[in-house]
């Protein structure tokens, strides 16, 4: 049962029992963000144009010298992008909520890696009228926007006019604010949207004679409906990212046949899976890598419960934030049936309404996502008031997210797939690299619930919400 088929599930509009509330809170919060972001942004231009003027004039007008305030963020290059020939310096901002640097392929030029709030500045010299390329070199990040032109030119815009026209000035005459409601709100409105493709399919095992269970994966490069309209070069296992779920009992023995279909060698290892070293899926110390066109077949005998993930090793800061990663699961989940946790009983029989993996990404070509999708593009879940919700949050991406749950509280009761003896419950589940945490919460109250990465700009931008945002329908018990 995943609760996600409901193709009738109402729109976010139609919540009228609090959690429009939330969503309304949530624009609000933005567009806070986004105010206080412009004003600082503002400032720093007004700054580099003061800058120009007085050095402009103590070179007594000679050669043109400019410094171009340039802001990084997920995943755009904004600012001053054209400049006059002569001595240009680009001062770089990283206002986004990642590390990010930036090189210039003409000049060799680079910034140092630069995290959140950070910021340096790029002498590069007498620069002729042309084009320079300009990009983020942090894997992925330059496929998925952050990739942009310098131009050189004897007629350039007026320094501070590009960063402006991205940004929201409230003092500006250009400042609309009924505007940017409707822009944000517009958007949150497309929610629930149909796109093609669904990742985390339960993978049928082919049963050999021996009782073992053999699972095909082939890794490709597909087209990827991310959001609406959105297509991206996906990396993929069986042509759906996340790639399938793999879910086996314990003492199974175990066999998975990957053909790779990519252009690069690859390999897959079992994260939170315990396999023999020679099954560890790391090209060149346990296998050589598969390489295009090869098939390779890992054998291991699923001796422990685990809630683990798979995904490539070799050349992985490329194919996994592009999508090549799924759930692995050996076992049941071990929830605290009969435990009482912050006074509240988990019952004997406890037994979930709905269970889904909750796989974050925040790179490569799907940028940031759960489960492959980008809100409005996130699949809602669609419950009946008193529903328990089973949810194992995966993070196969760059950066941590706080995972938060409006309203209902997320008991945690596993850590990497590992039995907590001490239980606890939280609202916001913060999720690091590489680690995976389960929790069970019971949705017992009617109304859209949002359910969403707590870092803001991982759900907001200003053409509106986008990324790691989804949300419960809750209906109500008696229909
Ligand atoms: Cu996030």
């Amino acid at each position: 049962m995943t609760g996600n088929e409901n193709p009738s599930a109402p729109t976010a509009a139609d919540g009228d029992t609090g959690g429009g509330g939330g969503l309304v809170f949530i624009a609000m919060a933005g567009v806070l963000i986004a105010l206080v972001a412009t004003v600082v942004v503002i400032g720093l231009i007004g700054l580099l144009r003061d800058e120009n003027d007085g050095g402009g004039a103590g070179a007594g007008g000679a050669a043109e010298s400019t410094t171009l305030g340039l802001s990084l963020s997920e995943f755009k290059i904004e600012g001053d992008l054209e400049a006059a020939p002569g001595d240009v310096s680009l001062l770089v901002t990283n206002n986004g909520s990642q590390q990010h640097n930036l090189v210039v392929v003409e000049t060799g030029a680079e910034t140092p890696m630069l995290n959140s709030g950070e910021n340096a500045t790029l002498a590069l010299g007498n620069l002729n009228v042309g084009t320079y390329e300009v990009y983020c070199s942090v894997a992925g990040h330059k496929e998925s926007g952050m990739d942009a032109e310098l131009v050189i030119t004897n007629s350039p815009a007026p320094t501070g006019e590009a960063a402006a026209g991205g940004s929201h000035d409230h003092n500006s005459p250009d400042f609309n604010a009924d505007e940017m409601d409707a822009i944000m709100i517009n958007s949150m409105l497309e929610f629930p949207a149909e796109t093609e493709g669904k990742g985390n399919q339960i993978l049928e095992p082919e049963v050999l004679a021996d009782g073992t269970k053999l699972f095909k994966l082939e890794a490709s490069i597909i087209d990827w409906e991310v959001a609406p309209g959105q297509i991206v070069e996906g990396w993929a296992y069986n042509g759906q990212i996340p790639g399938p779920q793999i879910i086996v009992d314990v003492g199974d023995k175990v066999q998975v046949e990957l053909t790779n279909n990519t252009p690069m060698g690859t390999d897959i290892h079992w994260h939170g899976i315990s396999t023999p070293n020679s099954q560890d899926g790391v090209s060149p110390f346990t296998q050589d890598p598969i390489k295009t066109g090869e098939t390779f077949t890992y054998e291991f005998v699923a001796d422990q419960a685990r809630i683990g993930m798979y995904h490539a090793h070799l050349h992985s800061q490329i194919s996994v934030p592009n999508g090549m990663f799924g759930a692995f699961r050996i076992g049941d989940r071990p929830y605290p049936r009969g435990e009482t946790i912050s006074g509240v009983t988990i019952p004997e029989d406890f037994e979930p309404d709905v269970e889904l993996p909750m796989i974050l990404n925040d790179a490569g070509t799907i940028g940031l996502t759960l489960n492959g999708k980008s809100f409005p593009g996130t699949e809602p879940l669609v419950l009946n008031e008193g529903d328990w919700v089973a949810a194992d949050y995966y993070n196969e991406g760059l950066t941590a997210h706080p995972m938060h749950q409006h309203q209902f509280p997320q008991l945690v009761y596993a850590k990497d797939g590992i039995p907590l003896d001490y239980p606890y419950w939280a609202d916001t589940v913060n999720v690091a690299p590489g680690e995976r945490y389960s929790v069970i919460y019971q949705a017992s109250a009617p109304g859209v619930w949002v359910w969403h990465c707590h870092i803001l700009t991982h759900v907001e931008r200003d053409t509106g919400m986008f990324g790691m945002v989804t949300a419960l329908v809750v209906n109500e018990a008696d229909g």
